[in-house]
């Protein structure tokens, strides 16, 4: 659909419009009375949310990229149908191809009470079929208002099960590392990637002073991120995911990637709602899966 189609069908005044940025790149861009937020076509990535009289809280490199066929650095990249390097195939890519391929737009509705409704499905092709023969649709809801909600739904059209590795691998906007602390899987066993991969259980809060990239298994907690920085807390509540992963790569990992910026390693951490290793998940033929998240912030007490 053209930049014009997708106006005049899916535009909303007061709440949204559709834009053209680098590279050709069509994005979504909502603004109500509540926050801002920007979503790729590429992906359906989310790339900014911002709450009226707050930073961001999704953090966007600022050398993120646009170009076709090629992850955005920063936002929340919807990691889908498996998460990580493929289970078999190492030429496929690690997380999957949604976030690299065009999705469409289904719906667009203002909310009565403000917020903004858009509704996003991968538009499956001959390429996306070779990766993941199965028969599927997946749809991503966002749900721009004074919280940010995201639903990943994934339907499973075929006759036989599959097993789904997924993420929203979102970046959090953060003051400093060192001003911060992840909060709600104290107890919670965890896959430690970094060295020699092993198994371990958190004590206490995250506090970021290296390289950090954890799987935390068995887990549906609420996370939070505080912030003495920005004095605020950002929220992460979640449904449909069993799996929290903590990223941060530190200097060295940021610095080989070349999109992260000389500092951009200290303003961000990912906490990913996930279902990985252990929690993945066997959708019945005919089933439907939904991994919801909803961020929220509040000041710190
Ligand atoms: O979720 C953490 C992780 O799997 C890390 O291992 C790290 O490499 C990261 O995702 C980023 O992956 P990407 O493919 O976006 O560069």
């Amino acid at each position: 659909m053209s930049l014009s189609e997708l106006n005049l069908h899916f535009a909303i005044s007061n709440h949204l419009k559709f834009s053209e940025i680098a590279d050709g790149m069509t994005v979504a861009e909502v603004a109500n009375q509540f926050s801002r937020c920007t979503i790729a076509l590429q992906g359906a990535h989310v790339t900014t949310w911002q709450p009226q009289g707050q930073a961001p809280v999704i953090w966007l490199s600022p050398l993120a990229r646009y170009i076709p066929s090629k992850s955005i650095r920063g936002g929340a990249p919807i990691c889908w149908p498996w998460f990580g390097p493929h289970a078999s195939d190492s030429k496929l890519s690690g997380h999957g191809y949604a976030r690299t391929v065009p999705w469409r737009v289904l719906e667009t509705r203002a909310l009565p009470d403000g917020s903004t409704f858009l509704r996003f499905e991968l538009i499956e092709t001959v390429a996306t079929q070779a990766q993941w023969p199965n028969s599927s649709t997946v749809q991503l809801e966002v749900t721009v208002g004074q919280t940010l909600r995201l639903a990943l739904v994934t339907k499973n059209t075929g006759q036989r099960d599959f097993v789904l590795g997924e993420a929203l691998h979102t970046y959090f906007q953060i003051s400093d590392v060192a001003q911060t602390t992840i909060r709600g899987l104290e107890g919670t066993e965890y896959l430690d990637k970094v060295g020699d991969p092993a198994r371990r259980t958190q004590q206490g809060g995250i506090v970021i002073e290296s390289e950090v990239d954890r799987v935390y298994v068995n887990t549906a907690a609420t996370c939070l991120i505080e912030d003495k920085g920005l004095n605020r807390t950002i929220h992460i509540a979640k449904s449909g995911s069993h799996s929290t992963v903590v990223w941060n790569p530190w200097t060295e990992k940021a610095n080989k990637m070349g999109d992260f910026g000389e500092h951009g390693y200290r303003n961000m951490v990912c906490v990913e709602s996930a279902n990985a290793f252990e929690n993945l998940v066997t959708v019945a033929a005919g089933e439907t899966h939904q991994l919801t998240v909803e961020y929220s912030v509040e000041s710190l007490a």
